[in-house]
């Protein structure tokens, strides 16, 4: 999938609640997740605190406890690069299916920050950092800002007849 295409997203979050939850594997990239997310965090006015996992297979049950705990929006970032078996695929599907159902589930939004790569080149391309083409926790946390702005206006509107 090609990050070309994507748009600017500029949303005031203040007085919103924001759980980042980050996994733990390949460190590098994480570092440029978590500081991109922090940029786009304090750009946003949100507020937020930051929660560790030990891989990218326990984000959801995390996100899952943080939507339930009162969180405006959850941002999932993490890193699983392709080795040579299946487990690729199953860690990698069971991250996207558990983080879908939570914010389906709950309708808190979960910002998917989740890279799932062929190698470590190609998420340090995407990480933010200085040379990257991409920065996926920034649009993570934007897309997570922006969608509970959206759901907030969407409750507070009145019926139309
Ligand atoms: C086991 C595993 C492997 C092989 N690779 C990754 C990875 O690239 N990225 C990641 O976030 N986690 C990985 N894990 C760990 C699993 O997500 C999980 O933490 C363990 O299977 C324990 O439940």
């Amino acid at each position: 999938m090609s990050g070309a295409g994507a748009p600017k997203v500029t949303v005031d979050g203040s007085g919103l609640r924001v759980v980042v939850i980050a996994a733990s594997w390949h460190e590098q990239v994480m570092d440029g997740l978590l500081a991109g997310a922090r940029r786009a965090l304090r750009e946003s006015g949100a507020d937020w605190t930051e929660v560790r996992v030990p891989g990218s297979f326990e984000l959801p049950v995390a996100a899952s406890r943080a939507a339930a705990g009162g969180a405006d929006a959850v941002v999932a970032l993490g890193v699983v690069i392709r080795g040579g078996t299946p487990h690729f695929e199953y860690v990698c599907s069971a991250a996207t299916t558990g983080l879908t159902d939570v914010s389906v589930r709950t309708g808190v939004p979960v910002g998917f920050g989740l890279l799932t790569c062929d190698d470590e080149a190609q998420a340090l391309d995407r990480a933010g950092l200085e040379g990257s083409s991409e920065d996926k926790g920034a649009e993570a946390v934007e897309a997570a800002v922006a969608t509970a702005v959206t759901l907030r206006d969407l409750t507070l509107a009145p019926v139309l007849h």
